[in-house]
């Protein structure tokens, strides 16, 4: 049966090479088949074993996170209309995000200040910042909460942070430089990339040592473990290739387009993302073969939104979003000045917008223009700032601050508000 599928998949795709469209309705129709055989499956084992029904809360809102590195920061966005619900000021040269597995923190790595900034998700609140080894590059949290691991792209180590007691930290070396890593759903093994080295190493998390380093040749830069744990995707010259999580081996090949930077897994782990660097392919995780591929000049950041209905990719200013099988779903967006990462989370906060304050200038809402509200206002007048870090300030909402709309702020901040 699963043959069959693989035949006649293979088959339209050599057809139709070159019909992207054509076979995007392919696509989509068998991914959503198997996705309905799927829900049918866990919908038959509910029956079986929850009778009776049981209701299921509805999920919590998704938000959109962004780290801004030329003005070190994380947006924090609707994730449809791009409205910003906070900016969060965090420390210097922010680079990877990472969630805690209940949702009540976000935890930022800056690169420059080797800090990693540990932000509360119901009120965007800083707690202390958390001190990290050399370059930190990338981050995950282990799944009970208790660890963070980053890798530490100048000190060659990944870095097992305690959260309750951050000064007792661990290196761990891993080899030259390392850049991403991804960790099991049982938080037992970590898979790091290290491109100079040509290799990903495995580590033991509770051992705190390397089990094994594994040859993965032309510079593999990122990995991503499926959510059942059993296979990482590593992506490296022009392919993406599995490893077996338990063995620890190489599995098959695929060939991408080439330089692939950025691999991402669906959490419904039937597929696979990967942002190469001239398109975003879409892989089909078990007939290991390419759904579709959307030409693409952008691959800094890659992100699958938790309800698997959205793909973000960024670069540069420009964040771009598709649907899960890589259809383009809205025109690009330009954030921040240098987006440096970009992630979506189920957070406790719901993602609401601020409320846009009718005060001309009064960016924080609280019916007051104060001078760096007014510094905000001409720097977003001169492009030095995008308009989502103060809305208040383009009073006849066309997208741009004027003269005229600066002289009101200014108006604003030595008279009071208009009632
Ligand atoms: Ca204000
Ligand atoms: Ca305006």
């Amino acid at each position: 049966m699963r043959q069959q599928r693989l035949h006649s998949f293979i088959a339209f795709g050599q057809e139709n090479r070159g019909k992207r469209h054509s076979l995007s309705a392919f696509f989509l129709g068998w991914y959503q088949r198997s996705r309905i055989n799927r829900h049918l499956k866990t919908l038959g084992l509910a029956l079986l074993f929850l009778a009776p029904w049981k209701i299921t809360p509805s999920p919590a809102e998704i938000c959109l996170y962004i780290t801004d590195e030329s003005q070190n920061r994380l947006l924090v966005l609707e994730p449809e209309s791009f409205q910003p619900a906070a900016i969060v000021p965090v420390g210097d040269g922010p680079r990877a995000i990472a969630f805690s597995p209940d949702g009540s923190r976000i935890y930022v790595a800056n690169a420059v200040s080797r800090t990693i900034s540990a932000i509360d998700t119901r009120n965007f609140s800083h707690g202390r910042d958390l001190p990290s080894g050399r370059d930190p590059r990338d981050l995950v949290v282990s799944p009970n909460g208790a660890h963070l691991y980053v890798t530490n792209g100048s000190s060659d180590a990944v870095s097992i942070i305690d959260v309750a007691t951050p000064a007792k930290r661990v290196e761990v070396p891993v080899g030259n430089a390392p850049r991403n890593l991804a960790i099991t759903p049982d938080g037992r093994f970590l898979f790091v990339v290290v491109p100079l080295d040509n290799i990903v190493t495995v580590v033991d998390t509770a051992a705190a040592a390397v089990v094994r380093r594994l040859n993965v040749p032309g510079g593999p830069s990122d990995i991503e473990v499926s959510p059942e744990g059993t296979t990482a995707y590593v992506v490296h010259a022009s392919q993406v290739s599995e490893i077996d999580v338990a063995d620890q081996t190489l599995g098959r090949s695929l060939r991408v387009a080439s330089s692939p930077r950025r691999v991402a897994v669906s959490p419904d782990g039937l597929l696979l993302y990967v942002l190469t660097g001239s398109s975003l392919q879409v892989i089909d995780t078990s007939l290991f073969a390419i759904g579709t591929t959307t030409p693409l000049k952008a691959s800094r950041a890659l992100a699958v939104s938790p309800n698997n209905r959205r793909v973000y990719v960024a670069q540069a200013s420009d964040l771009y979003v598709f649907d899960e099988i890589g259809r383009p779903v809205a025109p690009q967006v330009t954030l921040g000045k240098l987006i440096s990462d970009v992630a979506v989370a189920n957070v406790e906060r719901g993602c609401n917008p601020a409320p846009v304050s009718t005060c001309p200038g009064d960016c924080s809402g609280d019916r007051q223009v104060d001078i760096n509200e007014i510094i905000t206002a001409v720097r977003i007048a001169l492009d030095d700032e995008i308009l989502l870090a103060c809305r208040a300030a383009d009073t006849d909402r066309d997208g741009h601050v004027s003269i005229d709309e600066l002289v009101a702020a200014v108006r604003a901040a030595l008279t009071g508000c208009p009632r």
